[in-house]
Formats: C-alpha cells, sequence, structure tokens
C-alpha cells in the first residue's frame, strides 16, 4: 500500500561528497514522502545489527570501518512499493555494474564506496527501521499533492 516505509542511509562517502541534497532530491521528484531524517555517527552496535547477515563475509571489516569513518544521513522514505522502487533508484551494488540513471550508477565508481543503502524487503526494512529510528522521530503527515501521485 501507500503506507510502506523503507531506510534509505547516505554512507559516509556520500556525505563527504556533499550528495545528500542530490539523493534527497531523487526521492522528493520521484514522489514519496520523508517521514524521518537524521544525522548520525553510527555506532559499531547499531551498524554490527545492521550488518548482521554479512559478518562472515571478508568484506566485513573493511565494511563496519568504512561506515563508522563519518557521519551518516538516516531517512525513513515512505509511498507505493518504496522499498522495490528505492532499490531501482539505488541501482546495482557493485558500482560499476550499476545502470546509468541510478544512483549509484550516476555517483559512484566502486562497490566498497556506493554512497546509499536502501532497505531489500519490506519485513528487512521495518526491521531496519526500528533499528535506526525511535518511534517518537517519524512523523506521520498528509501530502497536499496524494490525488496527483496517486489514483
Ligand atoms: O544491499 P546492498 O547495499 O546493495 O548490498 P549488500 O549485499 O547488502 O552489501 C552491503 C554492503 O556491503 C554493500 O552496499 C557494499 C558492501 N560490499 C562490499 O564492500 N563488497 C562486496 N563484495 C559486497 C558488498
Ligand atoms: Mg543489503
Amino acid at each position: 500500500g501507500v503506507g510502506e516505509r523503507t531506510l534509505i542511509a547516505v554512507k559516509p562517502d556520500g556525505v563527504q561528497r556533499r550528495l545528500v541534497g542530490e539523493i534527497v532530491k531523487r526521492f522528493e521528484q520521484r514522489g514519496f514522502k520523508l517521514v524521518g531524517l537524521k544525522l548520525l555517527q553510527a555506532s559499531e552496535g547499531i551498524l554490527a545489527e545492521h550488518y548482521h547477515d554479512l559478518r562472515r563475509k571478508p568484506f566485513y571489516p573493511a565494511l563496519l570501518r568504512y561506515m563508522a569513518s563519518g557521519p551518516v544521513v538516516a531517512m525513513v522514505w515512505e509511498g507505493h512499493n518504496v522499498v522495490r522502487t528505492s532499490r531501482a533508484m539505488v541501482g546495482d551494488t557493485d558500482s560499476s555494474q550499476a545502470k546509468p540513471g541510478t544512483i549509484r550508477g550516476d555517483l559512484s565508481v566502486h562497490i566498497s564506496r556506493n554512497v546509499i543503502h536502501a532497505s531489500d524487503s519490506v519485513e528487512v526494512a521495518e526491521r531496519e527501521i526500528s533499528l535506526w529510528f525511535h518511534t517518537g522521530e517519524l512523523i506521520s503527515w498528509e501530502t497536499s499533492d496524494q490525488c496527483d501521485l496517486y489514483q
């Protein structure tokens, strides 16, 4: 439904490279609704839980170091099929395979510095949103263009 939510995070390389505005713009222009946004230095605990499934991968230690290397902008976006559509907007994990027009395909060249995180399923999104945000940090609000975006 239109109330589906996903977690999007601009990773430390994206913040360093002043890409936050560009990334927010793409989600706004696509028609999604921003319901949570903050800049934070991610703790080791939050990162370990966020990337729990990857803990045995060879790149895991470097991934956690990179994700803790500077601030991250965490966001929650809401809208119809936002999880699947966001993954399409973000593009392939490996930036060198990501299609032009996608965020990774336009803004990054290497898998280890791929600018952005997006939840990969509705279930994962719900888990990630509750990991990164307290419920009080998420705002329910009505968009005045609802009828233009949806039937
Ligand atoms: O969901 P997504 O970010 O597209 O990829 P995941 O397979 O969940 O991996 C998370 C994260 O790990 C990826 O964005 C970069 C990093 N990574 C890496 O550094 N090297 C790899 N071979 C695979 C993933
Ligand atoms: Mg993933």
